[in-house]
């Protein structure tokens, strides 16, 4: 429920706004598909029906469940079934836009799909990278969220929730004062008054912006928060927006009430969306890695989320740093860090589920970093800062919260996007407040990169999921020693070998046995294996004896590294051979004991 905005509001014919695609023209989806612009919930899906319909033998298209105003999330699954079954090979799961308001994380999973389809079979790197593994790529995980932020007026910030009605105010209405786009621009500015009490004076340096007033000076400008009347009329305004449900609070690995996790929910997987997601997710056990795109940082997250659970195991932790440092190189200025500990920590997200349920190597990947838009030369930046010229000052750049960053911002929106992400200051006359003035940074800015700079992010960011699933467990077999050590006994050894980054399971999984271990079995209708176990060392011929079924070992192949095993059969006849792995794929081999 949403009450109606109780007076008229003037309708404004707006000038270019390129950076919107539902104004001054949409694009055609058009394959292969652009970089130049931003794609509204329907054109996202017309792209991925468009790459389905035209790559239909490596792709799969389902709508595999509805958000809670019933839009459909749509997962493409790309699969060359002509190297194998999916289930039968590495997964790479990746998804974006679990919150409202962070869409370029949905253009990153629609650039991955785009660049891996139509560079398959032409580039060398990329065709092993998609007949080696499979891709399950969900672009929006919030549809109702990417809709509503296109479609209504909202800041930058706005918008994040899933659509389930929460009374944020306990006055018995559900989400009944929004925000409201006062002057139709199809953005939440801000608003301000003429107040010789007020807290703020025009900046002298940029007058579009205001600066505190020092203790015993005049005021000039009070500050009446984001643009909005009081539509309940209850004296607050703006202050029941739609939900508040963070889609990423809601996931059901330590997941922890409202009161505890604001956003939380009222129970696990409250959000519909998010439940088929989940189950999607569990019918496909192939899945090892894990990327949720946000905005915005510029980091690469990994876990754990919240310090009670304690750091990951020292094997994982080398695969998360060998991925991690990686995308740092594969797109500068952004940083690898540890959710809880570098960032905050946080209950019931998705990348811990993937985790700590599933046996996932997870990554949030934080799109965009503001400090980017600036308009000063290095040796400007340098001498403001008060540094010598060639010294870097990453952290302080990242820290700084006062005017100038503003400021920087500001003369970038001059020079770089001829005004689009600012919208100047202009009187307005307000229900409530009366003269007033709205303007600001507009719903496009701050989180969200100017269209030019789109296509390096969605490539970057690409390239690093790219990088981890050339990092999927390849897991090779070699029988290399078979010797007759008795009259009807012979020694068998088998070598698995991975030389990629990733375990065939990740050590977290194996703790706390989610789920059965790679399997390696030896067996035929003539022969027995009478002893077998892992070859600790086969100089010495050490070797640790599986007591009962030895034929069956349980193991899984670390990652850059191997795994050696020694079956001793007795009898006659073709011997089989077999590896299975959820994440490692299927390997056979027969061979003959006395050949
Ligand atoms: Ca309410
Ligand atoms: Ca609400
Ligand atoms: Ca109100
Ligand atoms: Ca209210
Ligand atoms: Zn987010």
């Amino acid at each position: 429920m949403k009450s109606k905005i109780v007076f008229l509001l003037t309708l404004t014919i707006l000038a270019g706004t390129f950076l919107l695609p539902s104004r001054g023209g949409q694009p055609e989806v058009r394959l292969p598909l652009s970089f130049d612009h931003y794609y509204t919930y329907d054109m996202l899906n017309e792209a991925l029906k468009k790459l389905a319909k035209a790559f239909p033998k490596l792709t799969n298209l389902e709508t595999i469940g509805k958000s809670d105003e019933g839009r459909e999330i749509m997962c493409l699954t790309l699969n060359n079934p002509a190297t194998g079954p999916e289930t039968e090979k590495p997964a790479v799961y990746v998804d974006g836009n679990i919150h409202g308001n962070e869409i370029q994380a949905g253009e990153v999973c629609l650039y991955l799909l785009d660049h891996l389809l139509h560079n398959y079979g032409s580039n060398p790197e990329i065709t092993e990278v998609v007949d080696r593994n499979c891709f399950y790529v969900i672009p929006c995980v919030n549809p109702d969220g990417r809709y509503h932020f296109l479609a209504d007026g909202n800041t930058s910030s706005s918008n994040r929730s899933l659509r389930i009605p929460k009374d944020d105010d306990n006055d018995g209405l559900v989400d009944e004062d929004f925000p409201d786009d006062l002057d139709s621009d199809g953005n939440i500015c801000q608003m301000r008054r003429k107040n010789p009490f007020g807290r703020f004076k025009t900046d002298p340096e940029d007058p579009r912006l205001m600066i505190p007033v020092k203790p015993g000076e005049k005021g000039e400008w009070e500050t009446l928060g984001q643009e909005g009347i009081d539509n309940d009329q209850d004296g607050m305004v703006n202050e029941d927006t739609e939900g508040y449900l963070d889609g990423n609070r809601n996931w059901s690995y330590d997941w922890q009430p409202e009161y505890a996790q604001s956003g939380a929910g009222d129970y696990p997987f409250e959000g519909v969306g998010l439940k088929a997601i989940a189950s999607f997710i569990r019918s496909k056990p192939n899945i090892c890695i894990g990327w949720t795109f946000h905005n915005n940082g510029g980091m690469y997250l990994r876990g754990p989320s919240s310090k009670a659970q304690r750091e990951y195991p020292q094997s994982d932790i080398a695969v998360y740093d060998h991925l991690g440092q990686n995308a740092e190189r594969i797109t500068p200025g952004y940083r690898y860090m540890i959710s809880w500990k570098d960032l905050y920590p946080t209950h019931g997200d998705s990348m811990e589920w993937l985790v700590m349920l599933n046996g996932v190597y997870g990554f949030v990947g934080e799109l965009f970093q503001t400090e980017t838009e600036t308009f000063q030369t290095r040796k400007e930046e340098q001498k403001k800062k008060g540094l010598p010229e060639e010294e870097e000052d990453g952290m302080a750049r990242f820290m700084s919260q006062d005017n100038s960053q503003a400021r920087q911002r500001l003369l970038f929106n001059d020079h770089l996007v001829q005004g689009e992400l600012y919208k100047p200051w202009k009187p307005f006359k307000h229900p409530l407040y009366g003269d007033i003035e709205i303007g600001g940074w507009v719903k496009m800015s701050s989180r969200l990169p100017a269209p030019f700079m789109l296509k390096d992010l969605v490539h970057r960011n690409a390239s690093v999921v790219i990088f981890s699933a050339k990092n999927t467990p390849r897991v090779r077999m070699e029988i290399f020693e078979k010797k007759r050590i008795g009259n009807d006994l012979f020694r068998l050894r088998i070598r698995l070998a991975n030389d990629h980054a990733v375990p065939s399971m990740s050590q977290t999984a194996r703790q706390s046995k989610l789920y059965p271990e790679d399997m390696l079995t030896v067996s035929g209708t003539g022969i027995k294996v009478t002893a077998a176990g892992q070859l600790l060392n086969s100089d010495t011929d050490q070797v640790r004896y599986k007591e009962y079924r030895p034929e069956i070992q349980f193991l899984a192949v670390p990652g850059f590294g191997k795994i050696e095993y020694q079956f001793l059969v007795s009898g006659n006849g073709p011997v089989q051979i077999d590896y299975t792995s959820r994440h490692a794929g299927k390997i056979s081999k027969k061979i003959n004991l006395t050949d």
